[in-house]
């Protein structure tokens, strides 16, 4: 035979025993995908859901998208109070949109056992969502939000200094930046203690250009604190986009600078935002260190409401011509309550089959219900009297000086 000939042949040969071997490599892999697609659906069909969350249960999913509702209706029924009753006297500083943040990292987080048990949370002067997620009682805290004597911290804290070491939620912070420096004070005491505890910090974008951000993960990396960052980039701080503060896109980045890992997620999938928070928490608990978690979101009222709000005019929840003219585009807002966390959760429930239509409209009915009555009971409460201003400010009697040991 021709050299060249018997050179094609065996090459003709070679290239069938390879398209053969592709071929059974192709059926191969073709066959394992039928049976990862096949396994999976018999798992959500089991409601053990395949990719997300997967650690959870069907309760626990139902759970995080309940508390979701709960955050929404709280925050809903207080926007009603401001613009229909003058009397109402609270203010706040709205968390509708970013409900999924709070939900799925409070959902990593341990809940119980006080404040030398359960898991700490430092909030913001943004922390209505954070604390219902952390388990605070929300007749409590509506009732704080209006200065009642009976309130959560007996009418002292208002909405933006709530807390209730109970359930680890050791409270809001109306300064912008200091916040995480008491919290990895809190991480370093855990850690000197033994404990297993974790700190999670929240804070927004504005934070990014304070010293205390950079110094607090800078201490937090050097010690290995159990710490997490959960920076909630709503893009705006009061009235100004991040971007005139911060150089980078994804604030995350920062944390390469202290050598912790960075992670960024879609703040309006609690999914993501659950997976990312238990990565962490894990992490922190088995004495790796901290991590930065930057959660894209957005809040669709203006940055806070008040007493005599009135619909339609700026301060009344940023649904008003001038205020989203004049510093956040229509478009913008509106594409973001496109991704509406509550839809989110509810849709990829249903269509897990852990959830149907029927028992999310029962969740959310519930959920309003339940925050109508928790303002209502709040209005019913006795106001402070003027000298119940200075209880609880200095110490009744004597107390032994403790200075020099
Ligand atoms: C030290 C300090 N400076 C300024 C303010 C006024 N202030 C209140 S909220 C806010 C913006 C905060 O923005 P961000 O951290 O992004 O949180 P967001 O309001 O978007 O949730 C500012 C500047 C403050 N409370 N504390
Ligand atoms: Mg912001």
């Amino acid at each position: 035979m021709d050299e060249h000939i018997e050179q094609s042949t065996q090459a003709s040969e070679r290239d069938q025993v390879t398209a053969a071997t592709r071929r059974t490599f192709l059926k191969a892999v073709a066959g394992a995908g039928a049976a990862i697609s096949v396994s999976t659906r018999f798992a959500w069909a089991n409601g053990e859901i395949g990719f997300w969350s997967k650690d959870l249960t069907n309760e626990q999913l139902i759970g995080m998208h309940r508390t979701i509702q709960r955050i929404r209706w709280f925050e809903r029924t207080c926007v009603d109070k401001m613009l229909t009753e003058p009397g109402y006297r609270g203010y706040n500083h709205f968390y509708v949109g970013q409900e999924a943040v709070a939900t799925g990292v409070c959902a990593a987080l341990r809940n119980t056992g006080g404040i030398m048990g359960a898991d700490l949370v430092y909030s913001t002067h943004r922390p209505s969502g954070h604390a219902i997620a952390k388990g605070v009682d929300a007749r409590m805290m509506a009732a704080e939000y209006d200065f009642r004597a009976t309130g959560l911290n007996k009418g002292y804290a208002g909405e933006m200094h709530i807390a209730d070491k109970s359930v680890g939620f050791i409270g809001a912070d109306g300064m912008i930046g200091p916040g995480p420096v008491i919290a990895t004070g809190s991480a370093f005491a855990i850690r000197a203690r033994g404990s297993d505890q974790v700190v999670v910090n929240f804070g927004g974008d504005g934070t990014y250009a304070t010293p205390h951000f950079h110094s607090t993960l800078n201490n937090a990396a050097l010690l290995k604190l159990p710490f997490i960052y959960v920076l909630e980039n709503n893009l705006y701080h009061q009235y100004a986009h991040y971007s005139y503060s911060c150089p980078l896109k994804d604030i995350a980045a920062a944390a390469r600078t202290y050598g912790i890992p960075g992670v960024v997620v879609d703040g309006q999938d609690v999914f993501q935002v659950y997976n990312a928070a238990k990565d962490a928490v894990d992490r922190a608990r088995a004495g790796e260190g901290p991590t930065l978690i930057e959660a894209k979101t957005y809040r669709y009222y203006n940055h806070w409401g008040g007493p005599g709000a009135k619909p339609g005019e700026l301060g009344a929840f940023g649904y008003d011509p001038l205020a989203i003219t004049s510093f956040r585009p229509e478009r913008e807002v509106r594409a973001w309550m496109a991704r509406d966390p509550v839809d989110i959760s509810r849709d990829a429930l249903i269509s897990w089959g852990v959830l149907d239509r029927e028992n999310a409209d029962e969740i959310e009915g519930a959920a309003k219900q339940e925050m109508i009555e928790a303002f209502a009971w709040a209005d019913e409460q006795p106001l402070c009297d003027p000298e119940d201003g200075l209880a609880n400010v200095f110490v009744e009697g004597t107390v032994a000086s403790r200075q020099f040991g």
